[in-house]
């Protein structure tokens, strides 16, 4: 009775420890690239266009990282925090969403169509890790 027991016990004790230790490594130990929280932002409607505010940070992201938008006309107000290196705004599936570079500081802004619904991932065209989604819906 006793041998059908203990490693019952045993096999217990050993899930639990795993789980402790596949729950402590999830947080780093991820293959996904290390990303920065995604912030979702909504438009603004300036006279029909969907209009967004979006910074390029010192930490190499862009803030908000998440574009919700509809099919039509967007303006992204691109403005790069003061101390960041440079960065630019550019959807590279889309015709003309390009900024030029922005130093710290500086704003620019580029209108653009977005078309049907997809998602479409913008970038810096300097900092590859630096990324984010315009959703259209
Ligand atoms: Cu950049």
């Amino acid at each position: 009775m006793t041998m059908t027991v203990r490693p019952r016990l045993l096999g217990v004790a050993l899930a639990v420890a795993a789980g402790g230790t596949a729950a402590g490594l999830a947080g780093c130990g991820d293959s996904a690239p290390p990303k920065a929280p995604v912030t979702v932002a909504a438009p603004t409607i300036h006279d029909g266009v969907q209009v967004f505010d979006v910074r390029g940070t010192t930490k190499l992201t862009f803030a908000p990282s998440e574009l919700d938008a509809a099919p039509g006309r967007i303006t992204v107000n691109f403005h790069v925090d003061q101390q960041s290196p440079p960065h630019d705004f550019i959807v590279p599936s889309i015709a003309g969403a390009k900024t030029p570079v922005v130093s710290a500081g500086a704003s620019t802004s580029v209108s653009f169509r977005a078309p049907s619904a997809g998602s479409y991932q913008f970038v810096c065209s300097i900092h590859t890790n630096m990324q984010g989604i315009l959703k259209v819906r």
